[in-house]
């Protein structure tokens, strides 16, 4: 029987977590006709329920915002119904999820936009990577410049997301603020060649993403929304040539709006932690909400991190894949399940809600 700090109660706003996982939001690509949630969600999330706070896949808040084939959307009403089977089961099982709001921008392919059309982004820069669709790996389409005056249509979207999150039950939202997608990509100057508002300073490749928890706190409370930040990840072909005051003034400017938790990937998101060197502990110092560290993390780390006030939840991803008893598994100090990445995007129940837990584990041997 473990003692720690990993197992303890957490005050996130309004609800208490029993403990102190959060199952990280996964990509998974089996949504329905019309990108409704697959009925089997409702099986795999209410399957890892256990979880302190469960973070869905992310999820796009329009057309636009779509990336891959088969991710859900919250722009429906057909999406908000699929969800909320999954929210009820969740809570009928005792859990608390957290819905993941997303725009791709610029990594997108022009069969997933709206007439055909070119993915958007902060400025006209092709990103080096791939995407997903028609089945198969594809190189991103090439991108158009977001006008001025689009830009209050972006900010809607998530708003109107966030609305529709909660209209199917979650117990809050988190922005996805992370990983080279629109918010980040307007962030970084990597991606971000503007010379309007929204481009230039720190200040102005900040302002879209602080507008956008603005209006989505607006809609739902700060005290139900979060954001992922993933400062210094390649991911998706994106940098920044001086991420640290840039993330400190993002983190301050959170922390005056009160959010809920601030999530972080460190290093490169499932990849090396240390890839550059990055001082997260400025930005938990920042922010009075809660701090999420996420990225490769083990037990023993876990239980560092929290036992040394570093961090209030640890994200887990791929542990959570294939261990829908991660708490438990932990709690009796039981060996884990090894994910399949062959079924990680896309298919059916294997690989999604078959993996066993301890009792069946137990029961089929
Ligand atoms: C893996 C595959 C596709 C998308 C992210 C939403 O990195 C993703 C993602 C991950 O945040």
């Amino acid at each position: 029987m473990s003692t720690s700090k990993l197992l303890e109660p957490f005050k996130l706003g309004p609800i208490t977590l029993p403990n102190r996982f959060a199952m990280a939001p996964l990509t998974r690509n089996r949504a329905l006709e019309g990108l409704v949630p697959n009925p089997l969600a409702v099986e795999y999330y209410g399957q890892r329920a256990s979880a302190g706070l469960l973070i869905t896949e992310a999820t796009q808040v329009s057309q636009q915002g779509q990336g891959y084939q088969d991710t859900p959307g919250i722009y429906s009403k057909e999406q908000i119904a699929g969800w909320r089977k999954v929210t009820e089961r969740v809570h009928a099982q005792g859990g608390h999820i957290f819905l993941q709001l997303w725009h791709v921008g610029r990594i997108s392919h022009t069969s997933l936009q709206p007439n055909g059309g070119a993915p958007v982004a902060p400025s006209a820069i092709l990103a080096k990577t791939k995407t997903f669709v028609g089945g198969t790996f594809a190189d991103v389409s090439e991108p158009r410049a977001l006008e001025l005056s689009e830009i209050p249509g972006i900010i809607d979207s998530f708003k109107k997301g966030a609305a529709n999150a909660i209209a199917a039950g979650f117990d809050g939202v988190e922005v996805h603020g992370a990983n080279g997608y629109l918010l980040d990509q307007f962030a970084r100057d990597g991606a971000n060649k503007r010379t309007d508002a929204y481009g230039g300073s720190i200040e102005n490749r900040a302002k879209l993403t602080l507008e956008v928890t603005k209006a989505v706190i607006s809609e739902v409370g700060a005290e139900r929304t979060g954001i992922r930040i993933s400062p210094v990840t390649p991911s998706n072909d994106l940098s920044d040539s001086n991420p640290q005051p840039l993330f400190d003034y993002i983190v301050d400017h959170l922390n005056a709006q009160k959010l809920v938790y601030i999530h972080v990937v460190e290093g490169a998101t499932g990849g090396a932690r240390d890839i550059v060197p990055f001082d997260y502990h400025s930005l938990r110092n920042r922010f009075k909400g809660a701090y999420i560290a996420n990225n490769g993390y083990d037990f023993e780390l876990a239980d560092k991190v929290l036992s040394a006030n570093e961090a209030d939840l640890i994200a887990f991803g791929k542990p959570f894949i294939s261990n829908p008893d991660l708490v438990e598994r932990f709690r009796r100090g039981a060996p884990l399940n090894t994910p399949d990445k062959a079924t990680f995007y896309g298919g059916d129940a294997r690989g999604y809600t078959d993996y066993p837990a301890l009792q069946s584990a137990a029961a089929a041997e």
